[in-house]
């Protein structure tokens, strides 16, 4: 057992980016196991920033074995501008693999992506509009073109004429919207899958040869457990399981996995539509959300943002089998007066319930209870030394603590490197 899992614990962006990157130090393979370039993240070496979409970050260091699984949904347009990007920094791609089983997102997916959220309404997901959704939809229905598929000249024009075929009539007739031409995609794709061909096999035969050799191995969840399409806020979710999807979004054993890391920040934020029962829209939420820098990356987005909730922590906790909780951007919180988390949910009849509801109608209705406790004055920032902190600051880590019966693994104060507090 020498597997390692890294996954969001809230709505994503938690910072999941870091810990990988200080986790992945210690490991000899880094892979991706669901989602596509909907995830994404920054991680900064000596002044040097590295963004990521599809890529796992393990591709920072040239010895390591960075694989994109078969439970990926990969973007080649993406994917071979993300790769020409990091050689262009000087990164190798001599260890780099995608399997043979990924999903292919086409044109006609990001075209029924948009379309389908422009005809929701109020109902409107909020996607980030790279046809995700979609692409599995095909994966599902089995009519999806794999990297296998794209690579094989025949194969790829046979696949893509057959779904062509089907996806116009819908966005002719459903949409009134324009057809796509089979010619332009295939000139443009059949492309980006021959400069891709040499990086893709068996990604799950690698993978086991490796954990075979006691090779330590971290799986990179996207996305978080709340957005998981199975125990995330559905239909409010994204539609792959970062809780839980390493197994079949890889192909190995729940066996080889020895812990699985959760990433949390020490408040809560979220994009897109959604029920957030501890979501702040007031002055606490506006400080928060700018010394927290709660602004998309590409859109720059202003993200909802609220206080911590024990209640989506233990729901994570549980689904995922979180055993190392990893805690980000507490030095956000220096100023306030006072820190809330929300540690149940009471309903209009008075009853107060510890689970996260199924049902939207009844998640509508929840009221947070809060545990409120002093705030702290002191910037935190850089403060790697838990014995200068102020005692506010520790008591509500103990909280955090107490309430998730996790073990922290990391206490982050600031976004380098170094600005990590290793617990364990
Ligand atoms: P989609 O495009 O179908 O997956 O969108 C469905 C919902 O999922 C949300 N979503 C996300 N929310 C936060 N972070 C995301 N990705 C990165 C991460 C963020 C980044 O993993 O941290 O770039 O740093 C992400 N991906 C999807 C989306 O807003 C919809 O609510
Ligand atoms: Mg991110």
């Amino acid at each position: 057992m020498t597997g390692v899992v890294v996954v969001g614990m809230q709505w994503g962006d938690e910072g999941k980016g870091k810990i990988t990157d200080f986790l992945s130090r210690q490991t000899q393979v880094v892979a991706r196991y669901q989602g596509g370039d909907n995830a994404g993240h920054t991680v900064e070496v000596d002044d040097k920033e590295y963004k990521m979409r599809l890529v796992p970050s393990g591709i920072l260091n040239s010895d390591k074995i960075s694989l994109i699984g078969n439970g990926v949904v990969v973007n080649p347009k993406s994917l071979v501008a993300e790769i020409e990007a990091l050689k262009k920094q000087g990164i190798s791609f001599a260890n780099f693999k995608i399997s043979n089983r990924s999903q292919v997102i086409l044109p006609y997916h990001l075209k029924l992506d948009s379309l389908q959220e422009a005809n929701k309404g109020d109902a409107k997901i909020g996607t980030t509009n790279r046809g995700i959704g979609p692409a599995y939809m095909d994966k599902a229905a089995r009519v999806g073109i794999r990297m296998a598929d794209l690579i094989e000249k025949d194969t790829f024009a046979e696949k893509l004429k057959s779904n062509l075929a089907m996806k116009n009539q819908t966005f002719v007739k459903l949409y009134e919207s324009e057809p796509l031409n089979f010619d332009d995609i295939f000139a443009e794709y059949y492309q980006y899958g021959q400069q891709l061909k040499p990086y893709v096999c068996d990604t799950s035969k690698l993978l086991n040869e490796q954990l075979d050799q006691q090779a330590k191995v971290l799986f990179e969840g996207a996305q978080g457990i709340m957005l998981d399409i199975d125990h995330g806020t559905y239909p409010y979710v994204t539609s792959s399981n970062p809780a839980g999807g390493y197994t079949a979004g890889i192909g190995v054993g729940p066996t080889q996995i020895k812990r699985i890391v959760g990433v949390a920040k020490a408040y809560t934020s979220r994009v897109g539509a959604g029920p957030f029962p501890t979501e702040l829209k007031n002055d606490t939420g506006d400080f928060i959300r700018n010394a927290g820098h709660e602004f998309g990356v590409v859109t720059k987005r202003p993200r909802r943002i609220g206080w911590l909730d024990a209640v989506v922590l233990q729901h994570a906790k549980r689904v995922a089998g979180i055993t190392d909780l990893a805690l980000n951007s507490i030095d956000v919180l220096s100023g306030l007066e006072e820190v809330k988390i929300c540690t149940g949910y009471q309903l209009p009849d008075g009853q107060i319930i510890h689970e996260y509801p199924a049902s939207l109608h009844i998640l509508e209705q929840c009221q947070p209870v809060y545990v409120t406790l002093p705030g702290w004055q002191q910037p935190l920032r850089g403060v790697t030394d838990l014995k200068a902190w102020p005692t506010a600051a520790i008591n509500y880590l103990k909280k955090i603590k107490e309430l998730t019966n996790l073990d922290f693994v990391s206490v982050s104060v600031g976004p380098n490197r170094n600005e990590t507090i290793v617990l364990k």
